[in-house]
């Protein structure tokens, strides 16, 4: 661990998710992962046991905890496990936080504390198949009628989006204003109009489920409108802001993952007569994984601290995703390389990892779009 002393409820939900990871999550782990199994049961005692609202107000069925906490349990989490981490990770920071942040007292009650305990379960709906990166160019759309919205278009990529009670999904009120025209509502995933298409089948966090969803003349209520008309855009780039802290967790846990099955390995594996511990070459990937996983634990733990603190913290956030997912692809190809033809094979979770570890440099923003969120910020502050 790093030398940033946590204070006593730091080191009490430390201790209290890394065992729930390490009897519950990683023992079941590989088979979810192998036959893309949501798991529904594990989602549930996470719940119970505070963690789906970990740093939502008690007010409001959380746990009250700071974000500082939540990367901490997300790191564990997804140390034992990535595709947990990920649901989490899509119902807390991108479903439970902006309604907290942007929501009225009326949506609080009404979806906050169910989400924040855990009864339900929540999603994100921004991307559409054609707008990713530039979620400005949306084509779903919202057209006013009768005290409500009709909302037609199609969201893709949408983390527990087969699963999920409510949803957040943005949406274009007036097209003509680009991102100004921009709008979120708070959905019922059960109204009618609202359709689960295909699931994707993916290279890794294969537990999680990843679905496009369908808005055919579905009506939300006005009422559901987070924050103001036209106010969609900088309600997602915010949540995003604090989404990329939960990915950048992720990526430490499962770089961390690599390097302490590594180490097991190269001590019981042995050629030319002695462990392959003993070999430089091991030790030096080892040396800088351990090096790398330390930095980027610290980006990211700086960057939940400024979010805690209340200070701008979105060029902090997108260093630390940038650098944590860089590692974590980087450490658990080591980590393969370290298991030799062992590491290629899935008698061994390595290769879970390395699969895992990709999607950290792609959702919530590219590797890319961090590097330009983080060049904007840089070039402002120096000229
Ligand atoms: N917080 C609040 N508001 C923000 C913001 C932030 N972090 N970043 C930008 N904004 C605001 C800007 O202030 C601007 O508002 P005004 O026009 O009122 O001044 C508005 O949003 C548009 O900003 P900008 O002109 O910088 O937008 P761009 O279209 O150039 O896009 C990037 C900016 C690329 C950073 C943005 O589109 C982005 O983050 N894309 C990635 C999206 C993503 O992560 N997708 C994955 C989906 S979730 S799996």
């Amino acid at each position: 661990m790093a030398i940033i002393e946590l204070s006593q409820e730091q080191e009490m939900i430390l201790k209290t998710v890394r065992e729930f990871a390490d009897n519950e999550i990683r023992p079941v782990a590989a088979a979810n992962d192998r036959e893309h199994r949501f798991p529904a049961d594990l989602i549930r005692k996470l719940g119970e046991l505070g963690f789906m609202g970990i740093a939502v107000d008690s007010e409001y069925g959380g746990s009250g905890f700071d974000n500082l906490s939540y990367a901490i349990a997300i790191e564990e989490l997804s140390k034992a496990c990535a595709s947990t981490g990920t649901i989490v990770m899509a119902h807390h920071s991108l479903t439970c936080l902006p309604i907290e942040a942007f929501g009225d007292e009326r949506q609080k009650t009404d979806f906050l504390t169910g989400l924040a305990s855990g009864q339900k379960l929540g999603c994100f709906m921004l991307s559409e198949p054609d707008a990713g990166s530039d979620p400005a160019a949306m084509k779903t759309t919202a057209r006013k009628k009768d005290g409500g919205y009709v909302l037609n278009g199609t969201k893709a990529w949408i983390t527990n989006g087969a699963e999920a009670d409510y949803g957040i999904v943005f949406v274009s009120t007036d097209a003509s204003r680009k991102h100004h025209g921009v709008s979120a509502f708070i959905v019922d995933m059960k109204s009618d109009g609202v359709g689960v298409g295909k699931l994707e089948d993916k290279l890794g966090i294969r537990a999680t489920s990843t679905a496009q969803i369908f808005f055919e003349d579905c009506l939300v209520p006005a009422e559901n409108m987070l924050g103001e008309e036209g106010d969609g855009f900088k309600i997602a780039m915010h949540t995003l802001d604090g989404g990329r802290i939960g990915v950048a967790a992720q990526a430490v846990g499962i770089a961390q993952a690599a390097l302490q099955d590594s180490v097991s390995y190269a001590n019981e594996r042995s050629a030319f007569g002695k462990p392959i511990a003993n070999f430089q070459g091991i030790q030096f990937m080892i040396a800088d994984m351990a090096t790398r996983i330390e930095a980027a634990r610290l980006l990211t733990w700086q960057a939940a601290v400024m979010k805690d603190r209340d200070t701008n913290y979105s060029k902090h956030s997108s260093m630390a995703k940038l650098y944590a997912s860089e590692t974590a692809m980087w450490a658990t190809t080591k980590a393969i390389q370290i298991h030799g033809g062992y590491g290629y094979t899935t008698d061994y979770p390595v290769e879970r990892y390395f699969r895992d570890a990709k999607i950290t440099e792609i959702y919530e923003g590219t590797s890319e779009i961090q590097r330009i969120v983080i060049a904007r910020e840089i070039l402002k502050e120096y000229s």
